[in-house]
């Protein structure tokens, strides 16, 4: 009865338990294939495989023989191999014990809910990693269906700054450190392989954060920085990230931008501990840091706006509009940038006041 719903089909992969201990990664942009290759440099041997959105992303894969390269913090390339890899299908059937959504956050949902009939529904464990806040509870909503369900949701949020290397096929870029900190959203954590996989990947150096306050301040602080970086750089059509803040008007909106974000921030902080680092100035000046190290990268966020996609900026600048909205304070410039991204308007330097 507990299965009522299920084809026969499911229950039987399910009970072959053919994926056990298999990682899958759904999503293979730059974080994706950093956390992959990241797992494999120090556990060759750990089963991975790659989901990827598209035929073209498949074939692309395997024009790169189906490697991944990294150049790591030293310079240094280093290349994983023995990788499998599948398109995105929610006609296949088998299982998924261990996942890692490293999806754009407007098709976590949408990709989640095609994988979702693989889950373990009582030993699976997914981590959830991409930008923004507010996705992460639709995607839980997601498996609430399913009778007696036992699946751990993680949040991880990392910091770490990886650019796609545009010479090499399925090259990335590791420029600057930052940890991957994870926390349990909802689930038992008792049993948690994959967590344990990644802690043990240095170039990740991920810790399993216990507080939950620890992991609402990792993800808002993460949140800081994409509200400022991406909107900024997809108006002011700035296509390096370094370049951002030498732009006199984007400057002084980021000036501005802050304000806004910082108040709200602070205001969704359960209470004043910790407050220092989401002062306006030190946000700004971490957005200008990591603008820094990313200086080569063109963000998500214009890369999204150019190729016609939906952006992430509901996620983002549209949750700090909600958040204002919830606690009274108004957040007139993330609006107006909201409105700027979704119509694909730029701002040209004459008409930033
Ligand atoms: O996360 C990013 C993004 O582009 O989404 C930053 C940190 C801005 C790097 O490009």
């Amino acid at each position: 009865r507990a299965f009522k719903g299920y084809q026969t089909a499911h229950i039987n992969e399910f009970l072959k338990d053919k994926n056990h201990g298999r990682i899958h990664i759904l999503g293979a942009g730059n974080l994706g294939k950093f956390i992959a290759h990241s797992i494999k440099l120090s556990a060759p041997e750990q089963p991975i495989t790659l989901i990827l959105r598209s035929q073209d992303r498949l074939d692309g894969f395997q024009a790169a023989e189906d490697r991944i390269m990294c150049r790591n913090l030293e310079g240094i390339w280093q290349e994983t191999i023995g990788y499998k890899y599948e398109v995105l299908d929610p006609n296949e059937m088998r299982r998924i014990r261990s996942l890692i959504v490293a999806t754009k956050a407007q098709d976590t949902v949408d990709a989640l809910r095609q994988v979702k009939h693989r889950i373990h529904p009582t030993a699976g464990e997914i981590l959830l990693v991409q930008n923004g806040m507010g996705g992460h509870m639709s995607a839980i909503d997601l498996f609430d269906d399913i009778p007696m369900a036992r699946i751990a949701f993680w949040a991880g949020v990392c910091s770490a700054g990886v650019t796609a290397d545009p010479e090499i096929p399925f090259g990335i870029q590791h420029n600057g450190g930052g940890q991957l900190v994870m926390g349990l959203l909802r689930g038992l954590p008792q049993d948690r392989p994959m967590m344990q996989r990644l802690v043990e990947s240095p170039p990740l150096q991920a810790v399993v954060t216990e507080s939950g306050r620890q992991l609402h301040e990792a993800l808002l602080t993460k949140l800081a920085v994409n509200a400022i970086i991406n909107p900024l750089t997809a108006v002011y059509n700035c296509h390096q990230n370094g370049e951002l803040f030498n732009q006199p008007s984007a400057e002084s909106t980021a000036t501005a931008l802050v304000a806004e974000i910082g108040a709200v921030l602070r205001a969704s902080l359960p209470d004043k501990v910790g407050r220092a680092e989401f002062e306006n100035e030190a946000l700004l000046n971490l957005a200008r840091r990591v603008a820094q190290q990313t200086a080569g990268n063109t963000s998500s966020m214009l890369q999204d706006v150019m190729a016609g996609r939906k952006t992430e900026i509901d996620y983002i600048n549209g949750y700090i509009v909600r958040q204002g909205k919830h606690h009274g304070i108004p957040t007139p410039i993330n609006e107006a940038l909201c409105d700027m991204v979704k119509r694909n308007k730029s701002i040209t330097d004459g008409d930033a006041s």
